[in-house]
């Protein structure tokens, strides 16, 4: 079971390095590409068609601009896509959201926030998560650690306070 991590262009991996991290502390296998639904329309098919081969179960797709990435590697498969709007512009990522957010009607895009990467990364956990026990027990150990994380700021401010 992999994550597909396809993204725009080179200049999108900053924001998508914490997800790919985060994907490997869980001990999930990734596969990342660079391919353009633009520029490079015929690798984006190639590489989703042979992903599904690979088996690849899910992708997270990240695209700044008219970023239709997302939508168009959603076109050629039924597994989950997770879209992940870059902040690559003048629009500060708006365009990207929109482009990214307003799949039609039974061809869904799973939208994060603009260059929420490390949630896509949290989703696609969570949907393996549904058919592995271990990986569900590694997120709730997860969660729990971001309690104690709160309590602990919590705490600072406090005595910051006093
Ligand atoms: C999008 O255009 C890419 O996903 C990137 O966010 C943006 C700029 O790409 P480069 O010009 O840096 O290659 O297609």
């Amino acid at each position: 079971m992999k994550a597909a991590i396809i993204m725009g262009s080179d200049s999108d991996f900053p924001i998508l390095k914490p997800a790919a991290d985060l994907l490997k502390e869980f001990g999930v296998e990734i596969d990342a590409t660079v391919a353009s639904a633009h520029r490079t329309p015929e690798r984006v098919r190639e590489y989703v068609l042979n992903a599904e081969k690979d088996d690849v179960k899910v992708f997270i797709v990240a695209a700044g601009a008219a970023a239709h990435l997302a939508g168009v590697v959603a076109s050629y498969t039924t597994l989950p896509v997770i879209g992940v709007p870059i902040n690559a512009t003048s629009l500060n990522g708006l365009d990207a959201l929109l482009s990214t957010v307003q799949m039609p009607s039974g061809v869904p895009v799973a939208t994060m926030a603009v260059n929420g990467a490390k949630n896509a990364a949290m989703m696609a956990i969570e949907i393996f998560a549904v058919s592995d026990d271990n990986l569900k027990e590694k997120l709730v150990k997860y969660r729990e650690k971001m309690k104690a994380d709160v309590s602990k700021k919590a705490e600072r401010v406090k005595a910051q306070l006093e």
